[in-house]
């Protein structure tokens, strides 16, 4: 996570050339002769009723979990432009993942006023991931107009005051969008299982206050605060494979983000 981080930071502020070709009006490759890129296609596709979704068979998931898929998630192109929603479920089938689908999502870290960043462990019952340690929270802005709106990403950052709730038990009024930093962006994509994945363009916010936890078990399994040297450490276990002391859990469940890069080039 901080390789990544700092890559990114590094990376802010310049522009990448742009490339020759054919390009579509939001700055992509084309997709087609139809003069479309993928986030387009995928668009407008969605409005054919000649285009089926996959079946998947949610049966044995988490009811809870189940009925989050319904929330309808902002679907952009690879310049982070809005191209249309969709339903998390259809945002997160590797299916469609393969076909170029991509949704905007943020990804929180928390430190305390001792520099220590508040790690979790999914829970179980997460359909992506599940029992994984990550940061402090990761979620996504949904297609509504409060959370839509562009402006210094505070749409985003609203939605993370929301998740850092629902998630963590963290009072709305002690993290308020206007304490939430915004840094870059990155474009992740990684299989969680052979129909389960992630493909999103993440804005990373970060937070530094000491603030109350009330957990939700159904979300969160387990949490610490970790200084940067621990956190270098569970790492490095992680990637040897070696078992967490503090942790007690796979280390191979950390989420790998070698597939990131920066998208504020
Ligand atoms: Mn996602």
């Amino acid at each position: 996570m901080w390789r990544v981080l700092r890559r990114a930071v590094t990376a802010g502020g310049r522009r990448a050339p742009v490339p020759q070709g054919r390009w579509c009006r939001c700055r992509q490759p084309l997709a087609s002769a139809a003069g479309r890129c993928r986030g387009q296609a995928w668009a407008e596709s969605r409005t054919s009723a000649t285009i089926t979704m996959p079946e998947v068979n949610t049966d044995h998931l988490d009811e809870q979990q189940v009925q989050l898929l319904a929330e309808m998630c902002i679907l952009i192109d690879e310049n982070d432009n809005k191209v249309g929603a969709d339903t998390k479920k259809n945002c997160h089938l590797n299916e469609n993942i393969d076909k170029g689908l991509l949704h905007r999502a943020f990804s929180v870290f928390l430190f305390n006023t001792e520099n220590k960043l508040l790690l979790q462990q999914r829970s179980s019952a997460k359909i992506t991931f599940p029992d994984c340690f990550t940061n402090t929270c990761c979620s996504h802005p949904l297609s509504h107009p409060l959370e839509l709106e562009e402006n210094n990403a505070i749409g985003v950052r609203r939605a993370a005051q929301r998740r850092l709730k629902a998630e963590l038990g963290i009072p709305m009024e002690q993290v308020t969008p206007e304490e939430i930093s915004y840094l870059t962006r990155i474009h992740y994509k990684a299989k969680s299982d052979g129909i389960w994945g992630e493909h999103e363009i993440d804005y990373i916010l970060f937070v530094q206050k000491d603030v109350m936890l009330n957990p939700d078990p159904n979300e969160i399994q387990s949490y610490c605060y970790v200084t940067q040297k621990e956190l270098k450490q569970l790492l490095d276990k992680a990637s040897k494979n070696e078992t967490l002391s503090h942790m007690e859990n796979n280390p191979s469940h950390y989420y790998t983000m070698s597939n990131t890069i920066p998208v504020d080039h």
